[in-house]
């Protein structure tokens, strides 16, 4: 019988992971979405911040999977992400049959499929939005994840993706999770996230990263903490790696974005000479020994990758 895989993106965030199995429930408790045996999955290891949040709650992970298990009659839904590097690779698009997301579409698919893309913080909101509609009431477990995935998206309701419809799900599942302190549960959050402690430079540079086919090649990763200074200290150590990943992963630009959660400031680490350029002309201001302040901004989607891309268009 065929399967239907629920698959957040590569090297998974909360979100992807938590919006796959929530979906799964979904689907589960109502036959009118019509998927045969759906599982959420992951193809990639769960982050720090995500393992720290299963054991919390004592929920098990989704399985890890290949794209050799994908079999020709099964059906994958995406969530979370939509364009092609971005997804696993190898996977046959013909299986794609719906795509879940709050990012940018691109896409060029060649059969229609179902594409449920909102503009709000996370793409957890998203299905719980669905689970409403459909009368679907997350259990007590499911409900802290989906509140940890927007809380984790939005870094705590804070970031300019940040919605009405983030706020106030995100009330209802608190309450469904009976979690009364959001601001504590947040900072809980933030500090499994700024743990980095079990990943060498390269690891941490490519910790959290998307590639962006703008005019230039274009590598933006965001570490998100609360130990922005400890993470600039060792800037030297930082450029060095990402000097390695640049030159591996064949981009033509490369920038690290330091997010301080809890000051709500972003520092860029610039990788060369035209990184500075681009970044000045970006944001503003004048980069310090490749590092530049470009204040509160903390939203990769909304606000660095746009300002980037912005630039990189005027120069053609
Ligand atoms: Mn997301």
């Amino acid at each position: 019988m065929p399967k239907t895989y629920i698959i957040g993106h590569l090297k998974p965030d909360t979100d992807a992971v938590v919006a796959a199995m929530a979906l799964e429930y979904l689907f589960l408790e109502r036959d009118c979405f019509g998927y045969d045996q759906p599982q959420a999955v992951i193809t990639d290891p769960l982050s720090p911040e995500t393992n720290y949040l299963f054991d919390k709650f004592k929920v098990e992970a989704p399985p890890l999977i290949t794209v050799t298990e994908i079999g020709a009659d099964d059906q994958v839904v995406l969530v979370d992400h939509n364009e092609k590097s971005q997804r696993l690779t190898g996977l046959d698009e013909a299986r794609i049959v719906e795509i879940v997301d709050h990012h940018k579409a691109n896409l060029n698919l060649s059969t229609p499929v179902f594409l449920n893309f909102k503009p709000w913080g996370s793409t957890a909101t998203i299905v719980y939005f669905f689970m409403e509609e459909n009368g679907v009431t997350p259990d007590k477990k499911l409900a802290a994840l989906m509140l940890a995935a927007i809380i984790s998206d939005t870094v705590g309701f804070k970031s300019a993706t940040t919605t009405d419809k983030d706020r106030k799900f995100g009330a209802k599942l608190a309450k469904l999770a009976e979690i009364n302190d959001i601001d504590a549960f947040a900072f809980e959050i933030f500090k499994a996230k700024s743990d980095i402690s079990t990943l060498n430079d390269e690891e941490i540079v490519q910790n959290d990263y998307k590639i962006y086919e703008f005019d230039q090649k274009t590598f933006i990763s965001q570490l998100e903490t609360i130990q922005q200074e400890t993470l600039l200290a060792k800037k030297d150590q930082l450029l060095a790696a990402m000097a390695n990943v640049k030159s591996q992963l064949e981009v033509e630009l490369l920038f690290v974005a330091v997010t301080d959660v809890l000051q709500i400031n972003t520092k860029l680490l610039l990788a060369g000479e035209a990184e500075v350029i681009t970044a000045e002309r970006a944001f503003g201001g004048s980069a310090v020994d490749y590092i530049l302040d470009i204040g509160p901004k903390m939203s990769r989607k909304k606000e660095i990758a746009p300002a980037i891309e912005k630039v990189l268009k005027n120069n053609n």
